[in-house]
């Protein structure tokens, strides 16, 4: 279904309605889909908007002058704007990529070798994704950088306090996550951003579990770069972008290189195309953009305030029924969570809880949530992890509550 062209937002069970997904049992009970961190499920507008492009203008963009590849450029370009203004700023400014790690990776490799000197630090926090991690470690290794980690507190929230104590005066970068993919803490960016820029560091924010989730305005945040990935709010696998303050992207240099990002080509050498096309080599994921840009368009007209305040309701619901089962351990705080829990139950590996779950129809992660410092500094190897979105509702988290005392009842807790 798509959505009513209504100026009304649509009812819950309206939005739960556009994902075909949810239309189906698994193992003989209607799917409660709680891997939305992992990756989102898609509504019919993203899903048409792809299939429009492969059937009816499926041509390559930037080159040839015939209608359907104007077309298709059209949409590439009006997708790009689109993205950009969904995260508060122009399209020139916007580098789409394959995702987060492509665009954590851009960054890292683009402007962290180039910039960083050895002996220079990059701080950053043990609760990052192995995205926002495994990069840093590479331009480290090539530049004689060092990592420096800000401490959590003892919740599991970023201290502002660590981080301000980690600065030195070689402190160029610091790289956070917006919101973590295990504790679903939401960390204060801004105050993140007035600390390192005082201390003139470039502000590197890996924002793949925030934009699905939350309004986010990269000009107010007035982070440096931002990353984020379109297959976790709605849109298609294999799309994402890259945000980069203008100055910071044109002192960074292109990951790729080849055709669709010179400007110019000879014998010996090339120059490179303007921002943002210079970091767009070859031919990008066009029904990837026009995909994302539907994906935008159908989360504006939900509204993202209120998915923000619907998936962390469901969220601390979750996680404050899921405290008092039986050898529960629910990881993070209340505080600032976001549409993630992480939990143990005692004594069951999670990967039985994934499954028992998965035999009432209730999808799940377990794992280490590639965060494996994060996992270390909790001290456990892994956890199981329900994450929450728009389509999911007050049943889903009975749903799940429910499974968890059956997981209980299964061995023998
Ligand atoms: N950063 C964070 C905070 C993430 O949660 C993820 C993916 C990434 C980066 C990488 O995004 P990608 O789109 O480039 O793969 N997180 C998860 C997860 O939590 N479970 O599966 C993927």
């Amino acid at each position: 279904m798509s959505l009513p062209s209504t100026t009304t937002a649509p009812s819950w069970t309206e939005v739960a309605g556009a994902f075909p997904a949810l239309r189906q049992t698994v193992n003989g009970h209607p799917l409660v889909y709680l891997d939305s961190a992992a990756t989102s499920l898609k509504p019919t507008v993203v899903i048409d908007a792809v299939s429009e492009y492969y059937r009816d203008y499926p041509s390559n963009v930037h080159r040839s002058v015939h209608t359907l590849a104007g077309r298709a450029t059209e949409a590439y370009e009006a997708a790009r704007a689109r993205v950009a203004g969904f995260i508060g700023t122009r399209a020139e400014n916007l580098v789409f990529t394959h995702g987060t790690t492509e665009s954590v990776n851009l960054v890292a490799n683009g402007w962290a070798r180039r910039h960083l000197q050895p002996g220079d630090e990059i701080l950053l926090t043990p609760a990052e994704h192995h995205s926002n991690l495994v990069p840093w470690q590479q331009a480290a290794r090539a530049t004689g950088a060092r990592l420096v980690y800000a401490e959590l507190s003892p919740e599991g929230h970023l201290s502002m306090a660590a981080l301000r104590a980690a600065f030195t005066p070689r402190t160029r970068l610091v790289t956070v996550a917006h919101v973590s993919n295990v504790l679903g803490t939401e960390n204060p960016i801004r105050q993140v951003v007035e600390l390192a820029h005082r201390h003139d560091a470039v502000v590197v924010v890996d924002g793949a579990q925030s934009v699905p989730h939350l309004p986010v305005s990269v000009t107010e945040l007035g982070v440096d770069f931002f990353a984020f990935s379109g297959h976790k709010m709605c849109g298609p696998t294999g799309i994402g972008a890259l945000y980069g303050r203008p100055d910071r992207l044109r002192e960074t240099d292109p990951l790729l290189f080849g055709g669709e990002m010179i400007a110019e080509v000879d014998r010996e050498r090339a120059t490179w195309a303007d921002v943002p096309y210079r970091f767009e080599g070859g031919t990008p994921n066009v029904a990837g953009a026009i995909g994302l840009a539907a994906a935008v368009q159908f989360l504006e007209s939900v509204g993202m305030q209120r998915i923000a305040v619907h998936s962390r309701e469901l969220a601390v619901e979750a996680a404050e029924r899921l405290a008092p089962l039986p050898g529960a351990a629910v990881y993070g705080s209340l505080a600032n969570r976001q549409a993630v829990v992480a939990f143990n139950l005692a004594g069951v590996h999670p990967h039985d809880v994934a499954q028992v779950l998965d035999s009432l129809g209730i999808a799940v992660r377990a794992g280490h949530h590639c965060a494996q410092p994060l996992m270390a500094t909790l001290a456990i190897q892994s956890s199981a992890r329900a994450s929450f979105y728009l389509y999911n509702t007050r049943e889903d988290v009975d749903r799940l509550v429910d499974g968890l005392r059956e997981v209980g009842r299964y061995f023998g807790r």
